[in-house]
């Protein structure tokens, strides 16, 4: 397979610093040569440029911390990826997870607007709020709302008329989710598998059911929050929360995905190298990047 990753070193939309170093601990992780090694030819396309916090004031217009620049980077990397000839994978790296707004619209695009994009989002949070109900202004728990047309006008505008269907969204890992969050998700009605579901049906039925509902689809993307992990497996990542997916679970999970070969482009966002310990987030998320690539024990 064609291979291209693309970095966006943006932390602008996490409470904390540091997961825009995320790029460059996943490249020195050996990502290329990883996926190299498993037969696919890789190119890596750089970074978008992304302002840095420091060179601006911390300011919030309408419940949106660092709205305009984050939605400059989410431009920049949806342009990037829309124009990618169609046979190619895109990998984007994070950054924190408002980046998927800017890749899961890209990567929608590239199909033209008539095709159905299915969205795998693997994380512990469901990132569904709205600039109303966000506890906090940072714009990584929004993502999801906004692509589905919800918030924020500019962000949910990044599409240029393009949303996506609720229907065609399925959350895995999930544990922790803000109150009006919650209310807002029943409402809309997206699927999500709480680490409850992983505990009781398993990775396996939790995968066939995911694949099955987004059957009509045309492209899935899968956007790997490294949170999704159990901390124990991923402590560099900026909102840790007890009881995630097991090493195996993550490993399971992408290489069911990667034996259906209908998985057409990957996020890995949220690693932060300055709360991880010798880079092993980081590591551990190019392990789950082959096995969705491929990767195989036997
Ligand atoms: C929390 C934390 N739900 C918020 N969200 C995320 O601020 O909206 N943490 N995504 O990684
Ligand atoms: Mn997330
Ligand atoms: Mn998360
Ligand atoms: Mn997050």
């Amino acid at each position: 397979m064609n291979v291209n990753i693309l970095g966006i070193p943006m932390d602008l939309g996490a409470g904390r610093r540091g997961v825009d170093m995320g790029p460059s601990a996943l490249r020195n992780a050996h990502l290329a040569r990883t996926l190299r090694g498993l037969g696919h030819t890789v190119c890596d396309l750089g970074d978008v440029p992304v302002a840095l916090p420091e060179t601006m004031d911390k300011h919030a217009s309408a419940g949106l911390v660092f709205l305009e620049p984050i939605l400059e980077a989410c431009r920049a990397a949806a342009q990037r990826v829309a124009a990618l000839p169609d046979d190619v994978f895109p990998i984007t790296l994070g950054g924190d997870h408002s980046v998927s707004m800017g890749t899961v619209t890209g990567n929608a695009l590239r199909g033209g607007t008539g095709e159905r994009t299915g969205l795998i989002w693997v994380d512990a949070h469901t990132d569904y709020n709205t600039p109303e109900t966000s506890p906090s202004g940072n714009i990584h728990g929004m993502p999801v709302a906004h692509l589905t047309g919800l918030g924020d006008a500019s962000l949910a505008g990044l599409g240029g008329g393009w949303t996506l269907r609720p229907e065609d969204i399925v959350m895995i890992g999930i544990r922790s989710v803000d109150v009006r969050e919650r209310e807002l998700l029943r409402e809309i009605g997206v699927k999500a598998y709480t680490m409850k579901d992983v505990d009781q049906l398993g990775i396996t039925r939790i995968t066939e059911e995911t694949l099955e509902r987004l059957s009509d689809a045309a492209r899935l993307h899968v956007s790997f929050d490294a949170d999704a992990l159990d901390p124990s497996v991923a402590p560099g990542v900026g909102t840790p929360v007890p009881g995630g997916l097991t090493y195996r679970e993550g490993h399971l999970l992408m290489e069911l995905l990667s034996e259906s070969g209908r998985v057409t482009s990957l996020d890995i966002v949220e690693v932060n190298p300055v709360l991880d310990t010798r880079n092993q987030t980081a590591e551990v998320m190019v392990g789950m990047a082959a096995s969705l690539l491929g990767q195989r024990i036997l």
